[in-house]
């Protein structure tokens, strides 16, 4: 089954250059490239991978395999779970989908959080409690059928079950594993990656996946009118059809949570991000002001994130959120992010509305051709980084 996988010609380009940039799946993976990724170096990914699931099972070994540890600690040897808590605006989504005389403030609430915060946790979204859960159980489902099952969905490409790409040798590993869908439009699915138990994963996420497709215009709708810009500007720019994706992480518990981490600190390749946490377990870190904050956890609450492309597009107005993954000493934890990207063709570029003589255009015209996100990734740089003119 493996090898069936591997030979799939979506995924040797998948691995080193395009991450989370699925429109390059589509266009770029090319016969020549998928020839010249030998067949040593795909077993080589699947070994590295089978390697990693054991490794990381194996919970309450004190000998962590060294190319998981971050050798100065990751809070400088404090337990990060002493960090604070971060204050983090709560958004009543209500507000904008039924216009009331309390939109105005709620528009100017998001504006100040996708300013000052890069994220908010949105409340009143219109995904049922009972969604959420389901979407929380069938990727639990998942993860617990035996390891050759799980296997059927194994990828070292973009959609798929696996781990991130590691672009250096040096880089330290990942305390986590993850399934990454892309979502919508539909014709971008790669179905075989879907899982086929539990038996209702597939509808589970379609349903989960239409609700968020519907918040996605909703919110990036009232962040236009936020900036008192055309209600469509950024769906405009960021063009049709809206690519998603979704991104289940699977953080296992490690007795060292002060040295490794799930996810390194990043900032996501998206225009926005929603993320639906783990309902008991803390996991995610964020950077404001140059320290880290815990984010808490409120069940039925999503966080949503501006990702690089959105302050590029508002030309600075939003902060894209520079965020980590912690793993718990004793408790596994699931998180699920749902990502929304611009259009590949045309890239992005700040508004011309909010670009002025007192404020110019901060970032160049970004294609996404020239980088790709886990070249940042590798060197803790970000896209906004190299955007910045
Ligand atoms: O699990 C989390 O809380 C963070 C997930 C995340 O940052 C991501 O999927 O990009």
């Amino acid at each position: 089954m493996l090898y069936t996988l591997i030979g799939n010609s979506s995924t040797p380009f998948a691995i080193c250059q395009c991450a989370w940039f699925p429109w390059k799946l589509h266009n770029r993976a090319s016969s020549s490239q998928v020839a010249s990724h030998s067949r040593a170096a795909a077993a080589a990914a699947a070994n590295s991978f089978m390697d990693s699931l054991t490794e990381l099972a194996a919970v309450g070994g004190e000998n962590l395999p060294a190319k998981y540890i971050h050798p100065d600690g990751i809070n400088g040897g404090k337990d990060p779970f002493l960090l604070p808590f971060i204050d983090i605006p709560v958004i009543d989504v209500g507000h904008f989908t039924t216009p009331s005389t309390d939109t105005g403030k709620e528009l100017e609430k998001l504006r100040a959080a996708l300013s000052s915060y890069g994220c908010l946790l949105i409340i009143n979204h219109g995904v049922e409690s009972l969604l959420l859960d389901k979407v929380r159980t069938v990727f639990k489902q998942f993860l617990a059928l035996p390891k050759e099952q799980k296997l059927e969905c194994w990828t070292e490409g973009f959609q798929g079950y696996g781990s991130d790409p590691l672009v250096t040798d040096v880089m330290v590993h990942d305390w986590s594993h993850r399934l990454r869908l892309i979502t919508c439009p539909e014709e971008m699915r790669q179905m075989k990656y879907w899982p086929e138990n539990p038996k209702n994963f597939k509808e589970v996420l379609h349903e989960y996946s239409t609700k968020l497709q519907v918040l996605h215009d909703v919110m990036l709708k009232a962040m236009a009118k936020s900036l008192k810009l055309d209600e469509s500007v950024f769906l405009r720019m960021i063009g049709e059809p809206v690519i998603m994706s979704a991104r289940f992480n699977f953080y296992p518990p490690c007795p060292r949570p002060d040295q490794v981490l799930g996810l390194k600190p990043h900032s996501d390749g998206t225009v926005i991000t929603f993320l639906l946490q783990d309902k008991e377990v803390e996991g995610l870190q964020v950077l404001k002001d140059g320290q880290w904050f815990r984010v808490p956890v409120i069940p039925d609450a999503l966080v949503l994130n501006a990702g690089e492309h959105l302050e590029i597009l508002s030309n600075g107005e939003f902060k894209s959120l520079y965020h980590r993954g912690m793993v718990d000493s004793e408790r596994e934890r699931v998180s699920l992010a749902v990502l929304s990207l611009s259009n590949p063709q045309s890239g992005v570029e700040p508004i011309e509305e909010l670009v002025n003589e007192e404020r110019p255009s901060l970032y160049r015209k970004v294609i996404y051709e020239e980088t790709t996100h886990f070249d940042y990734y590798k060197s803790g740089r970000t896209l906004i980084d190299d955007a910045r003119v």
